[in-house]
């Protein structure tokens, strides 16, 4: 049996401050925005694959492969296991599918003037206009599910081919069986085995596409597993929570949090993932026992 997933999801074009604000940024609602930089910024038309490979194809990149490495479920991936240049990654994920994958990749940090081709639209407050990422990945490629560490929202938008995503409500975290000390979880949202996580039986997803010119707005917290059904290249900003307790969270989890784990994780090696996995086991019951 599957999972709840609904394909219910808002989406807009030219949306307002107030009506972005009231809609979706105060109730955390998630939304997919078309032409949200406005219809003429420079960024969806110039950023192809080819003019990244111009520009920066010299760059040595690091590839992350999910099939070529042993998994860290609970934890986030710290270092790519494959450096290549980023022209010969671009290559290949035009070339056909691929599991490889470029992820949180500063491309800005190398081409400053990628700055001038958008402006973030009035919409939101405290955003993070110098910290943004790019996303490359090859058709097959698969982004597992998790949550943002520094609990940020999230603008994902799509500048090339097409995406899944599922996303979750970060009040299910506890019957998606995170691990303590993390924002991620071993479920299998396309296969979910409900013997061994029951808690899946009370979870709602939504499941949406994202393709070239759409923008995802996931307010903070929200969980994502992305699918590249293509070739894709994107890219995120981020703003800060308009609600403290999320942006504190944040902060825990980036500070604090996942310091401590690594920590721990050294002193007791693998026994520190089976305790972590019984504690998101215990989580999760005592949670069933109140729904
Ligand atoms: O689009 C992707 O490949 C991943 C995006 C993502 O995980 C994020 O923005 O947090």
């Amino acid at each position: 049996m599957p999972l709840k997933l609904t394909d219910s999801i808002d989406r807009v074009e030219g949306i307002t401050r107030k009506e972005f604000q009231e809609n979706y940024m105060i109730p955390a609602k998630p939304v997919i925005i078309k032409n949200f930089y406005g219809k003429d910024a420079p960024l969806y038309t110039k950023w192809t694959f080819d003019w990244f490979k111009q520009e920066l194809g010299h760059l040595d990149v690091g590839v992350f492969d999910i099939e070529g490495e042993k998994r860290k479920d609970d934890r986030s991936y710290k270092g790519s296991n494959n450096t290549m240049k980023f022209g010969d990654y671009l290559d290949l994920v035009q070339a056909g599918p691929t599991t490889r994958r470029l992820f949180l990749f500063n491309v800005f940090k190398y081409k400053k003037d990628l700055f001038n081709d958008f402006e973030f639209p009035d919409v939101a407050d405290n955003v993070l206009k110098r910290l943004p990422f790019a996303f490359f990945g090859g058709e097959g490629g698969v982004t597992r599910i998790h949550r943002d560490m520094d609990n940020s929202n999230v603008f994902l938008t799509e500048l090339y081919g097409r995406k899944r995503v599922v996303l979750f409500d970060p009040k299910y975290s506890t019957l998606l069986y995170r691990y303590p000390f993390g924002t991620h979880t071993s479920v299998d949202i396309n296969n979910p085995d409900y013997d061994r996580y029951p808690g899946l039986h009370h979870v709602k997803g939504i499941d949406c596409y994202i393709e070239a010119g759409d923008t995802l707005f996931m307010p903070a917290g929200w969980w994502h597993h992305i699918e590249y059904h293509s070739a894709g290249m994107g890219f995120s900003m981020r703003s800060l929570s308009p609600h403290w307790s999320s942006r504190l969270r944040g902060l825990y989890q980036v500070g604090v949090l996942t310091h401590l784990d690594e920590a721990i994780r050294f002193f007791l090696k693998d026994n520190w993932h089976k305790m972590k996995t019984n504690m998101a086991d215990k989580r999760a019951l005592s949670k069933l026992t109140s729904v």
